[in-house]
């Protein structure tokens, strides 16, 4: 169960202004045929993501290309849970609640938690940040993320000396997800793992919002991991559960085809797929073919963690 106590500085908008109340005056309003200045801003209801975005962008990641355009990187996604067809996602989540949400942190750690998101997202300062981001299928777009590094929250849960690895569950919603119901053979509900060091990385971040708003639901509303030297199929969407662990977790797409993604998952252009090679990738949404880098790009930042024998 989770007991919410709120400090007195941190009482959100929704609860300081009762919704009921607010949306009262507003009928009230224009009951009076004021629709003016109050109207306009009266229109939205308060939410858990009010005047977080856009975030401040932290200048120190930059690309070597242009911004994906946001009507494709909003507009064209993997997400199975609702469909295998990448351009209908976003007409299949209407159904799926995102609001409220809840975050349970457990496993090998001192303090487990479970965070309300509208807690989580005040709770750790949000930054923008400019990705590359590769899907093993090898499309490929340059996106600005909102988040806060993984190791903030980490920090906050204190893991035990025998945690090495954390594993990742999203949310698991038959009536709300339609592709769990025409994809039943897939081992739901998605689960994703990293060893602790990767997720300490400092490039390793959990993601709220996209283009300087609250991520959509086809993106993995509310709260989904980047990893932008891993392949897309790391980044899992929709997180309910994060645990600690001492042994490694078994990923859902090294379960399902061991042979066609690797645990790490660490984007190589010398090691091709199966069925095709990883040498270059498709910008997404003109298709522009470029070569696809070691860690796609972020070499310095993470092969120190590896002997290079990991896939
Ligand atoms: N829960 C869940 N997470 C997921 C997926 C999924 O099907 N379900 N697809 C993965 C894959 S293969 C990719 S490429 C990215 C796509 O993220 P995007 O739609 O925001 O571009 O999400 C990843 N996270
Ligand atoms: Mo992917």
């Amino acid at each position: 169960m989770l007991i919410k106590v709120p400090r007195g500085w941190e009482i959100p908008e929704r609860e300081a202004t009762p919704e009921s109340v607010y949306l009262r005056r507003r009928e009230v309003l224009q009951g009076l045929g004021f629709t003016g200045l109050t109207g306009l801003l009266a229109r939205k209801p308060l939410s858990a993501n009010t005047g977080l975005y856009p975030a401040k962008r932290n200048t120190k990641y930059i690309l070597d290309r242009e911004l994906t355009p946001e009507a494709a990187a909003i507009g064209i996604n993997n997400f199975y849970e609702f469909t295998l067809d990448k351009q209908r996602v976003k007409d299949r989540v209407g159904g799926f609640r995102v609001d409220p949400w809840t975050v349970e942190v457990k496993g090998l750690v001192n303090n487990p938690r479970k965070y309300d998101f509208d807690d989580l997202v005040r709770r750790f300062p949000l930054e923008e940040r400019l990705y590359r981001f590769r899907c093993v299928e090898a499309w490929a777009m340059a996106v600005p993320w909102t988040g806060f590094p993984i190791s903030a929250l980490i920090k906050e849960v204190d893991p035990k000396p025998k945690a090495k690895f954390i594993r990742m569950v999203t949310a698991y919603r038959p009536r709300e997800m339609p592709g769990i119901r025409s994809q039943p053979h897939y081992p739901w509900p998605y689960f994703e793992a990293l060893r602790l060091d990767e997720a300490m990385n400092e490039l390793s971040l959990f993601v709220t919002g996209i283009y300087g708003k609250p991520l959509p639901k086809q993106n993995g509303a509310p709260i989904r991991l980047i990893t932008p030297w891993k392949y897309g199929l790391k980044s899992i969407k929709s997180i309910v559960k994060i645990e600690f662990t001492a042994k490694r977790p078994p990923t859902l797409w090294n379960e399902v085809a061991g042979m066609e993604y690797g645990w790490y998952s660490n984007v190589n252009p010398a090691k091709p797929h199966p069925r095709w090679s990883q040498a270059r990738e498709k910008l997404i949404p003109h298709m522009t073919l470029v070569p696809t880098l070691p860690y796609n790009g972020y070499e310095e930042f993470v092969a120190g963690m590896y002997t290079g024998e990991e896939f």
